[in-house]
């Protein structure tokens, strides 16, 4: 019998996704379209961008969707989440703690972690975990505890599947489509609470997130977010269709080398929802928690890269307040300025050890081995015009954008201080398994670039002066 590769079950996963959330937030659809046009007018201005684009076969995925989002209230289900994106090849790579933001979460991202299947498709999943333990009330905790203890997120017949998945390896084209249909489930939208009004306003007091994640059945899917070449372009026509976006672009500046991710999003739309009283009667109410977002992605940068980045931005953070009135400009103006000295060309971003790269023979290169003409420097090698060099691009997540993007969807909420910090090793045991370290996997990915080129060059085992 035929079986379907995990990449090819996450790709039928993120098409269903998509269709489904389209059907479920008119203005997503909407957001679509805007996407659409204004990548279009990008690469009509851009003929090179095109070109590279065609080269790297992304021009036909261009307007898919990169990532979305679920939030979760329990270890169990935390857990049960990891097998199930097991089955689409997609793995708990890095760990954010956003409490110290006052959101009283911490998450990680499933995604694929090898280049093939990146290409292939590289959606990935952020998903938060609720910390309970950060509700200072001890009886609506005991409560939320109870609540979120009686519900079950899986389909019974997804568990049956996920265990055939672990048991074959693998699952048959028929097997992956009904898994994905009843995957799905779990994400769909259910305007029906789970609790009475009453408890679900004192759940929004404690946190809106708390009365997101507690209220309803399952963790539906929060957001869904395409690529955009252009997130300013995108940012200023937003308005113009009727969208209200976020106040400001998450991430760093725009600059001529794109390094990690920038990011923006429109503000959640209030959706209706029937709560049920203690008297079985129905109650209608709203409930605001879904939107649209859009990601820009660059190059991703080492820990020495990193290091400089979460230094200019705290420190812009610390200069302008986001969200007071009038401070928008100013947090662009700010950000721009104090990213200058943050090299912007990818030779000195190489050469200084900041961000990663992916490295391959050129034809010159390929040449000059035939006639055992090469330098034995990757230096010389990169000077002369036989290796060359592109970043690779950041696959991840930035937790103080993570915050904002929440932070953005929580308005008119207070800011919460939670004493507590991260807590990684709890959200481990959680997860069932440590998350995958993602500098980890861009240095492998470097290296192995790295040692095909110079294989191909003839260079293999040879004793080399090294990158950096
Ligand atoms: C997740 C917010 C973070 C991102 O792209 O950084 C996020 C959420 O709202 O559940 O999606
Ligand atoms: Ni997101």
């Amino acid at each position: 019998m035929k079986h379907v590769d995990p990449d090819d079950i996450r790709m039928l996963f993120s098409r269903a996704m998509s269709d489904m959330y389209r059907a479920e937030v008119p203005q997503y659809d909407v957001l679509l379209e805007l996407i659409a046009d204004v990548n279009d007018e990008t690469l009509r201005r851009d003929p090179d961008l095109k070109t590279s684009l065609e080269r790297a076969g992304e021009l036909d995925r261009l307007n898919l969707e990169r990532h979305g989002a679920i939030r979760l209230g329990t270890a169990q289900e935390l857990a049960a989440i990891r097998r199930v994106f097991a089955v689409m090849g997609m793995h708990p790579v890095g760990y954010y703690d956003l409490s110290v933001a006052g959101i009283p979460v911490h998450s990680t991202a499933f995604r694929p972690i090898n280049d093939e299947s990146l290409r292939r498709s590289p959606f990935r999943v952020f998903a938060s975990l609720l910390r309970l333990e950060l509700i200072e009330d001890e009886g609506l905790r005991a409560e939320a505890t109870a609540i979120l203890a009686a519900r079950r997120i899986l389909t019974p017949r997804a568990i049956e599947l996920v265990s055939t998945y672990e048991r074959q390896g693998s699952l048959t084209m028929e097997q992956a489509e009904e898994f994905v249909r009843e995957a799905l489930e779990t994400f769909r939208w259910n305007g029906e609470a789970t609790v009475a009004a009453e408890t679900y306003n004192r759940l929004n007091d404690a946190h809106r997130l708390i009365a997101d994640v507690v209220s309803f059945k399952g963790p539906h899917i929060n957001h869904l977010t395409p690529r955009t070449l252009d997130i300013d372009a995108a940012q200023a026509e937003m308005p113009k269709r009727g969208i209200a976006p976020k106040a400001v672009i998450e991430g760093p500046p725009r600059r001529k080398c794109a390094i990690l991710l920038r990011q923006t999003s429109f503000k959640a739309l209030e959706e209706s929802v029937a709560f049920k009283n203690a008297t079985g009667v129905t109650v209608a109410g709203a409930h605001t928690a879904r939107f649209g977002e859009i990601e820009q992605r660059g190059a991703a940068l080492t820990p020495k890269g990193r290091k400089i980045y979460d230094e200019l931005l705290a420190s812009v953070h610390r200069a302008v307040q986001v969200g007071s009135s009038g401070a928008n400009a100013d947090y662009a103006m700010e950000l721009a300025q104090r990213f200058e000295t943050l090299p912007d060309d990818w030779s000195t971003l190489r050469a200084q050890g900041l961000a990663f790269f992916r490295y391959s023979a050129t034809t010159a290169g390929i040449e000059a081995a035939r006639r055992d003409n090469l330098p034995r420097s990757i230096e010389a090698l990169i000077a002369n015009g036989f290796l060359r060099f592109d970043p690779i691009v950041y696959e991840d997540f930035l937790p103080v954008s993570a915050a904002g993007i929440f932070q953005s969807n929580l308005d008119g909420d207070a800011q919460h201080g939670y004493g507590e910090g991260a807590n990684r090793a709890v959200f481990e045991e959680a997860l069932g398994q440590p998350v995958l370290d993602e500098c980890d996997l861009y240095a492998r990915a470097e290296k192995a670039s790295l040692d095909a080129a110079l294989d191909e060059l003839g260079l293999g085992g040879v004793a080399l002066k090294s990158i950096v």
